[in-house]
């Protein structure tokens, strides 16, 4: 690519917000999706035929058939989204195209949102909201022994992925009086553990019998998938409530929603699915799960950071520098 003459053939495939397109269509020969469908995977391998840079979301599979028909041009797909489990990396690494994605501006975003379901799922927010908007249902009043949820106050909550998001919980959940305890592939610094009075467990077995709030927080990898399987689910205790605000493949969902019904585990809240956009109808059947459509880092400011950081992933390439939200950060 004559990056100094020619400016980069851009193509974004989902609708950002406006004052990110505007500076994209400023900085690169951008390509935008103004009606905001997701494209099909026709639709993306045309893209990867014609374009410098691709800019995909979650909701875009970038799989090996996208890769291996990319044209000769596309080598940086910057990913608007921290994960990358959307984008086959390997492949994407053996055809020389960089990736790049967002890490850090969505960490107290999605931090908020998992706290906001730790204590939603326990104390039954959602049910009591819906009772009251119901036409069906007409409030007596308060009463003594209805709608009790459970405390926060002194439990302990598990987290699963120590690392910015899951650190960002834990800030949170210890002003909450909660107790941290976390499994994490590596084990965090002295002063982070103790600046958060964690514990950690290098068995997340030994860790899931013992928590009564289990928060996923880790990435979707081949390593981690149904990392929360039928075997592991079973551990948890019959009073314990699951959030996932990281990645539905995380976690088994059939085996959780078969836990749900028999009433082996109290209650879930999930802001992810296995199969988005489908949900397992079980899941959403059960007065014990709080769902929401993968919502968690969808905040205006946020949307707009991930853009920016974005458009400087893609400048600095196109000015012959290394991006700085290199997912091999060796690649370049
Ligand atoms: C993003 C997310 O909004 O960044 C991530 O990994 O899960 C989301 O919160 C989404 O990925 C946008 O592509």
């Amino acid at each position: 690519m004559p990056a100094a003459q020619k400016k980069p053939v851009v193509i974004v495939t989902r609708k950002l917000p406006d004052v990110v397109e505007t500076r994209m269509c400023e900085l690169f020969d951008t390509r935008l999706n103004a009606d905001d469908k997701p494209f099909t995977q026709a639709q993306l391998i045309e893209a990867a035929g014609v374009a410098d840079v691709l800019v995909p979301t979650v909701t875009d599979r970038v799989d090996r058939s996208v890769l291996t028909q990319a044209g000769p041009k596309l080598r940086l797909i910057a990913n608007f989204g921290t994960g990358v489990d959307n984008v086959d990396l390997d492949t994407a690494r053996n055809r020389g195209i960089l990736v790049t994605n967002t890490p850090g501006v969505l960490t107290e975003d999605t931090a908020d949102m998992t706290m906001a379901l730790i204590l939603a799922v326990p104390r039954r927010l959602a049910e009591g909201a819906a009772y009251m908007r119901d036409p069906a249902t007409k409030w007596q009043g308060w009463s003594p022994t209805w709608m009790l949820g459970r405390r926060i106050y002194n439990k302990r909550l598990g987290i699963v992925g120590m690392g910015r998001i899951g650190q960002a919980v834990a800030r949170r959940a210890k002003a909450f009086g909660l107790q941290i305890h976390y499994h994490n592939r590596r084990r965090l610094g002295e002063e982070i553990e103790e600046e958060l009075e964690a514990t950690f467990w290098e068995s997340l077995d030994q860790m899931l019998t013992r928590v009564d709030i289990v928060s996923i927080n880790c990435p979707h990898t081949p390593g981690t998938y149904h990392l929360l399987s039928a075997r592991r689910l079973k551990l948890l205790k019959p009073t314990a409530y699951l959030v996932n605000t990281a990645r539905g493949e995380v976690v088994d969902e059939n085996a959780l929603a078969r836990l749900l019904e028999t009433g082996a585990i109290a209650g879930a809240g999930l802001d992810v699915f296995e199969h988005e956009p489908a949900v397992n109808p079980r899941l959403l059947a059960s007065n014990r799960v709080v769902a929401l459509p993968h919502m968690s880092s969808a905040t205006i400011e946020g949307r707009i950071d991930m853009g920016e950081k974005v458009i400087i992933n893609i400048k600095a390439f196109a000015d012959g520098h290394a991006p700085p939200d290199r997912v091999h950060p060796a690649m370049f």
